[in-house]
């Protein structure tokens, strides 16, 4: 029996709500050309949602000729406030949906309501903040004399391919959509296909926000079929993914093989969070608490390497124990809980194998270390003491509630450390000095820098990554870079 395009799903809460399963193309929901579906679990049970239904290439092209064909309608070239108004509805929509929003991502990730209602004022946040950017993107008038009138115009690049995560699935999704619908792009979005759920439920919303069809088309797919489709397509005129570093090498490579269309990558991290003997302790282990367990840790910025300065060293080791065995981990759907489950049963083994590493390298397990009980993919918080520099799990991206600590004397030290990454997304500084905040931050190899704060995010605030962290900025006036391409019109007047 063919699975129908939309499913009832009951919600923890009681609400029942109808969860879309097909592709969003041209503003309907279809059926991909092969009729094939793939099962989508709940990481808290492990049980079945719903079945979704799945695109591959010739499906890609599909939607890809609806964005194509939008780019080209009234869209991109008509009075920019038609988008504003379009990108604030989407935001009241975001909003006056919130708590459905928040139980299908607690649903579909795993992560606790306090993370995925967090996840849900950023979105709209955005959306928001994208549609006061819609009406204000300007060219320039540049003088060379009066023989030649010279002017840009910032023109949106086109078609848009996007491919996401399952971190934050609606959030990526807001991400990527805020700036393609300021700047008159159109896309086609892929979601991770662990978590497809949250943007088939907002692609509802884009049509009601009176997005015109073929803007946004949604597709739920694997990686090496729709995924590349979508990076080796020769109509996208530009990639944007958030993934691991790896298949962003994969994506630019596709890039390039097709039509060298634009790339923006926003990759994997190890960022250090830096502790001075001055710091206060009370707000510092609240944000070494953020940086790493916040979503799990299933953060590209988490801040997974502490370092602390020998005088406060014992006393940050301690309150971190303390703070890390208090946190509430188990089933999201109940308020009090801080961690859920991680994303996946592949993140799972692949974060008791880096567990196991650590302890096999010899470090100290100072808290946590183990999975917690056997059925949902729960880990309980884990912060590794006695690490070397050349751990494996001081080196690489282990994306789980896992954390290693060392101690440190100077701030030239404590820079060399942090710098000794392939990486560099984001870094923390807490200490009451500010002085020392500013010459650290300036010191430091990545892209964001949280000075006595952490995971603390803005839709003004520029993010993405230096090194094998990214290629591109995400949010702030930064991302609208991304999706307009400067033309400049250079006229020769008669003397
Ligand atoms: O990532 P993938 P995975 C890191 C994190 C995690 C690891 C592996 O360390 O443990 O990556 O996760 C799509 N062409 N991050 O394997 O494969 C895929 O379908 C085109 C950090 O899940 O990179 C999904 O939509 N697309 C990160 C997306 O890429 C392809 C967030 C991400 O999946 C593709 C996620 C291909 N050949 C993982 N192969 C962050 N920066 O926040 C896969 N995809």
């Amino acid at each position: 029996k063919a699975l129908p395009l939309s499913v009832p799903i009951t919600l923890p809460n009681g609400i029942i709500y109808e969860q879309p399963t097909g592709l969003f193309i041209n503003n309907e929901f279809v059926y991909p050309k092969q009729h094939k579906t793939f099962a989508v679990l709940s990481p808290s049970t492990e049980e079945e949602i719903t079945q979704v239904y799945e695109a591959f290439k010739e499906d890609v092209d599909t939607a890809v000729d609806a964005a194509n064909a939008a780019f080209h309608s009234k869209w991109s070239t008509s009075d920019p406030s038609t988008r504003t108004r379009v990108l604030y509805k989407l935001a009241d929509l975001v909003e006056e949906n919130a708590e459905t929003l928040a139980y299908i991502e607690a649903l579909d990730n795993g992560k606790s309501l306090q993370c995925s209602r967090g996840d849900v004022a950023l979105t709209a946040a955005y959306f928001r903040s994208c549609a006061g950017w819609a009406d204000k993107i300007k060219g320039s008038v540049i003088e060379t004399g009066d023989t030649h009138f010279n002017y840009t115009r910032r023109e949106p690049i086109g078609v848009c391919g996007q491919i996401i995560p399952w971190n934050f699935p609606l959030l990526m999704a807001s991400w990527k959509l805020g700036p393609v619908l300021a700047t008159g792009c159109t896309t086609v979005l892929k979601t991770a296909e662990s978590t497809p759920l949250s943007a088939l439920f907002l692609a509802t919303l884009i049509k009601k926000a009176g997005v015109p069809a073929g803007v946004v088309n949604v597709i739920s797919g694997f990686g090496p079929t729709a995924g590349a489709a979508v990076a080796s397509h020769p109509k996208i005129k530009k990639v944007a993914f958030t993934g691991s570093t790896n298949i962003g090498r994969v994506i630019m490579k596709a890039a390039a093989d097709s039509n060298l269309k634009k790339v923006t990558l926003e990759l994997g991290g190890k960022s250090p969070n830096i502790v001075f003997n001055d710091a206060d302790v009370k707000s510092t282990i609240q944000h070494l608490v953020t940086g790493i367990f916040y979503n799990t840790g299933e953060v590209c910025c988490a801040g997974s390497r502490i370092y602390v300065q020998s005088g406060i060293y014992n006393d940050i080791v301690a309150e971190f124990k303390r703070a890390a065995e208090t946190l509430k981990i188990g089933n999201p759907f109940d308020e009090e809980t801080f961690m859920g489950a991680q994303a996946s049963q592949q993140q799972l083994d692949k974060i008791l194998r880096y567990i196991d590493l650590g302890k096999k390298e010899g470090a100290t397990v100072i808290t946590g270390g183990e999975r917690l009980g056997s059925k949902g993919y729960f880990v309980k918080p884990t912060i590794f003491g006695d690490v070397r520099e050349d751990h494996q799990i001081v080196r690489d991206e282990i994306f789980g509630p896992v954390v290693t600590i060392t101690k440190f004397e100077t701030i030239e030290e404590v820079i060399a450390l942090a710098n000794n990454s392939d990486y560099g997304l984001a870094a923390g500084v807490h200490t009451d000095d500010l002085n020392k905040a500013i010459t650290v931050a300036n010191k430091i190899n990545s892209g964001t820098i949280w000075v006595n704060t952490y995971n603390d995010f803005h839709p003004m605030v520029p993010f993405g990554g230096y090194s094998q962290s990214g290629i591109g900025r995400e949010m702030g006036e930064e991302a609208l870079d991304n999706y307009t391409q400067v033309k400049a019109v250079r006229i020769g007047l008669k003397q």
